[in-house]
């Protein structure tokens, strides 16, 4: 029953599999944060969403701004141009000096963090374009500590998460790394070709991961796009040994997906791709407030999530069963923009009124109640009590799809209701804080 859609797994990773720990399931709502030498250009094309758009449209317009260094590369590309316009086609790393940090305040950050409601914290420690995020070994001079906002930046995170109760992860990108091994620009797909596998580069990595958990003990490992082949074998630096380090340290810690076909607690989407990974196993997607996970300057209200828009999408998440991982891109000066802020303070305030309905939640059995985006209700499950969230303007009158034989239908609050022949009607009341309204029904 465990572990239903997986493929059979390497023999040698088979030792970690194990349910999911609860307090993951729990969770439903982390934090993400891309931060890095691309958040001083912080330009990409707010095209749309990942999963719906071609992927060589994608590439050469990406919207991702974190993919910046890639994205110049390409022949043509209005990244390229605008790089040529205003910055002389400088060298990337002239990024990693700029950067600074200056108004960074990782307290500050982390209440508005802890304020959404969130229960874990996961920013980038290595992202494509290879800069470490603290004093990485190996990397010589190409980290934050040493260049740019010269600060141990996953220190400041971790500390600051800690002090809140807020745990935390980390994401490393094992599958990519435009400064370690050369690679020409991702065009179309990113093929084997195009990410370094050798043994040099696994030993690379492994250091970064096995310095990540001895110094700060994360309780989340999420990986990105692979992990380099030539370390997925037992012995010597290997994968292995490292989620040996990790579930030693940390015997409720979870990873994610994307260190290959070898172990992982939790499956993940991004944006609209990878849907067929929301099924039973726990999931998780993650997405920014708009199209990039790096801030992007060119972004704004038209093509990001409102406060509204974000509670909508975390509770669409959470009743099918994931958790949300909500990314904010820090300006290259450490703050967080007003569009961004807007949304993850309302969100937050939406969560103080309704979160007792979400956080811990399961989702409902289709046999009690059914979800529809027209009018856009949804459904979860605590404990014996049925929930549902339900956005129309106050006034609407909206019948719920529930099943009277399991739901205690005249006996729901938290809306004026009418109940005749097995249905329940709700009148959506005026709300105090925006987002959808909720209707609490008992089970029988
Ligand atoms: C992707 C990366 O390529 C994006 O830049 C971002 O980090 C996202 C979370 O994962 O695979």
């Amino acid at each position: 029953a465990m572990f239903k859609n997986a493929p059979q797994r390497p023999e040698q990773y088979r030792q970690f599999e194990r349910e999911t720990p609860a307090w993951f399931q729990d969770a439903k709502l982390g934090i993400f944060v891309h931060w890095g030498p691309y958040s001083v250009p912080a330009w990409g094309e707010p095209i749309g969403a990942l999963g719906t758009i071609d992927e060589e449209e994608w590439f050469k317009h990406n919207p991702y701004a974190e993919w910046y260094y890639n994205t110049i590369r390409i022949e043509g590309s209005p990244a390229r141009r605008h790089h040529e316009e205003t910055y002389g086609g400088a060298d990337y790393d002239a990024f990693l000096d700029q950067w600074k940090a200056e108004n960074f305040d990782a307290d500050a950050f982390m209440d508005l963090v802890a304020a959404t409601g969130a229960r874990y914290f996961v920013p980038t420690t290595k992202h494509h374009d290879g800069v470490a995020l603290w004093d990485a070994p190996g990397t010589g001079d190409r980290n934050t500590v040493r260049r740019g906002p010269e600060r141990d930046l996953i220190g400041a995170f971790r500390d600051a998460a800690e002090r809140r109760g807020v745990r935390f992860g980390v994401y490393y990108s094992g599958g990519l790394d435009w400064h370690f091994s050369q690679t020409p620009p991702i065009v179309r797909h990113i093929d084997d070709e195009l990410r370094p596998r050798d043994r040099a580069y696994a030993d690379y990595a492994f250091d970064h991961v096995a310095d990540l958990i001895e110094k700060y003990r994360p309780e989340l490992l999420w990986g990105d796009i692979e992990y380099p082949d030539a370390g997925k074998a037992e012995g010597g630096k290997s994968l292995v040994e490292l989620f040996r380090r990790f579930y030693a340290a940390r015997p409720e810690g979870v990873a994610n997906d994307r260190w290959g076909e070898t172990h992982w607690d939790f499956r993940t989407s991004e944006y609209e791709q990878g849907r067929d990974s929301e099924g039973d196993d726990a999931w998780e997607n993650c997405r920014g407030v708009g199209f990039s996970f790096g801030h992007n300057r060119l972004e704004d209200e038209s093509n990001s999530l409102s406060g509204e828009g974000a509670v909508r999408h975390f509770l669409d998440v959470v009743s099918r069963g994931g958790n949300l991982l909500l990314n904010v891109g820090l300006t290259a000066s450490g703050e967080v923009t007003p569009l961004q802020r807007r949304t993850l303070e309302e969100l937050g305030a939406w969560n103080r009124a309704h979160g007792d309905a979400v956080f811990g939640s399961r989702p409902l059995d289709a046999d009690l109640a059914r979800p529809s985006d027209e009018p856009w209700v949804r459904w979860t499950r605590t404990g014996r009590t049925a929930h549902a969230f339900v956005d129309a303007p106050a006034g609407t009158r909206v019948t719920l799809d529930a099943n009277a034989d399991h739901l205690d239908l005249a006996a729901a609050t938290g809306a004026p209701i009418e109940t005749a022949d097995g249905t329940l009607v709700v009148t959506l009341p005026e709300r105090a804080v925006a987002g959808p309204a909720r209707v609490d029904v008992p089970l029988r």
